[in-house]
């Protein structure tokens, strides 16, 4: 009779480890593995998920167990029998948990180990946290900087990490590694991504407003393609490194923010006034006042173009909305060069060049 009781409650406890284990790993779904790390790490986690579930089960299977199938019946008035402990029980339950306890332990320490052992082969990259963006050079490459982390496949990449200001962290949940990175000192992180794909680091450290979106894209690239964008990024020009006015000529053109659809600067008309000899132009707006044509006068029409309206043209036509998309630009500058640009002021300087 203990025997058959027994019997099915270790049944029951096995039937809902295995449907538990099968709920969590559904439940806490790992993303794609996309690292050499991922796959021992995800080893971790799925023995974890079976010693959560077996234990889990074995209690609360023998509790529940107990308490319906033993419940005092209404007529039963008698004492329940009086147990003193069970000293074999006690010590299997201490020495078994503990066993498993620094089991655990030994085998999460040699992943650890095994997955931040140096690799004869790095590549090294170098990752820049701010608030709140990341930027990344490539110190193998004549110090390329980047606002994306380009990466070729199968290559061991060691990131030598640096913030300016507070604490951040690097965390890429397809690799499955995650590192903070701390102002003053610079911390290092290891990892071989296995899959071309496109990820997103994310700041994992609370570190202010904007931590949310403190986002950066990640590519893995074949080596053929990561050595194509090498090249490119080798043969572009730096913004950094051209004059406001040389700047400014690319804002004006498609490449940059399509002045020129609408703007001359030879002279003729098109949608809107030439910038031939606009700086310093005497110019009629159409509410009858003349205006002289200055710094301030050109930042109000870029970046707010309904402000004054220049006579014999329409208002509403020039997009309103270039003080954004000049900041996002910048951003991104500062974020790939290091080094902050106005672009207005650019503009202005490229017009000062088209007087005669
Ligand atoms: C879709 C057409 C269009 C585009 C694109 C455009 N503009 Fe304009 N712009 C106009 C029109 C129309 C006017 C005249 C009406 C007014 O004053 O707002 C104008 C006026 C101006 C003026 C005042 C000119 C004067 O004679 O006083 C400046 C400066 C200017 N634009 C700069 C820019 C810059 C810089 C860009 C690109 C970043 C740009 N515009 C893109 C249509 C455009
Ligand atoms: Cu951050």
């Amino acid at each position: 009779m203990k025997k058959k009781h027994l019997l099915f409650a270790t049944g029951l406890t096995i039937i809902t480890s295995i449907l538990l284990y099968f709920l969590l790993t559904a439940i806490y779904r790992l993303p794609t593995s996309a690292s050499a790390e991922a796959g021992p790490i995800d080893q971790l986690f799925h023995i974890h998920f079976g010693f959560i579930a077996f234990f889990f089960s074995l209690i609360m299977v023998f509790v529940v167990y107990a308490a319906l199938v033993f419940r005092r019946r209404p007529d039963d008035e008698t004492d329940g029998p009086h147990i003193h402990g069970h000293t074999g029980l006690e010590i299997t339950w201490t020495v078994i948990p503990v066993i498993i306890v620094l089991g655990l332990g030994v085998y999460g320490t040699n992943v650890l180990v095994d997955i931040t052992a140096p690799q004869p082969n790095e590549m090294v990259v170098k990752v820049h946290a701010r608030q709140w963006s990341w930027s990344f050079e490539y110190p193998d490459y004549e110090n390329i900087s980047s606002a994306e982390l380009i990466l070729p496949a199968n290559q061991p990449i060691r990131l030598e990490m640096d913030s300016e200001d507070v604490i951040h962290s690097f965390w890429v949940p397809e690799f499955r590694v995650k590192q903070d990175v701390v102002p003053g000192r610079t911390t290092i992180l290891r990892f071989t991504p296995t899959q071309a794909g496109d990820y997103k680091v994310r700041c994992a450290e609370i570190c202010g407003k904007q931590h949310a979106n403190m986002l950066a894209p990640v590519k893995v690239l074949s080596d053929q393609e990561f050595t194509a964008w090498v090249d490119e990024r080798l043969a572009q020009p730096l913004f950094a490194e051209l004059t406001p006015e040389e700047r400014g000529e690319i804002w004006y053109s498609a490449e940059g923010f399509g002045c020129a659809a609408c703007h001359s600067v030879d002279g003729t008309q098109i949608v809107g006034p030439t910038w031939l000899g606009l700086f310093g132009r005497e110019e009629q707006m159409d509410d009858g006042s003349t205006i002289v044509v200055d710094e301030t006068y050109l930042r109000e029409s870029i970046l707010n173009p309904n402000a004054k309206i220049v006579s014999g043209f329409n208002a509403n036509i020039m997009p309103p909305n270039y003080e954004q998309r000049f900041a996002e630009k910048q951003a991104e500058i500062l974020a790939a060069e290091g080094v902050e640009i106005d672009i207005v002021e650019d503009l202005i300087a490229y017009i000062k060049t088209l007087n005669e």
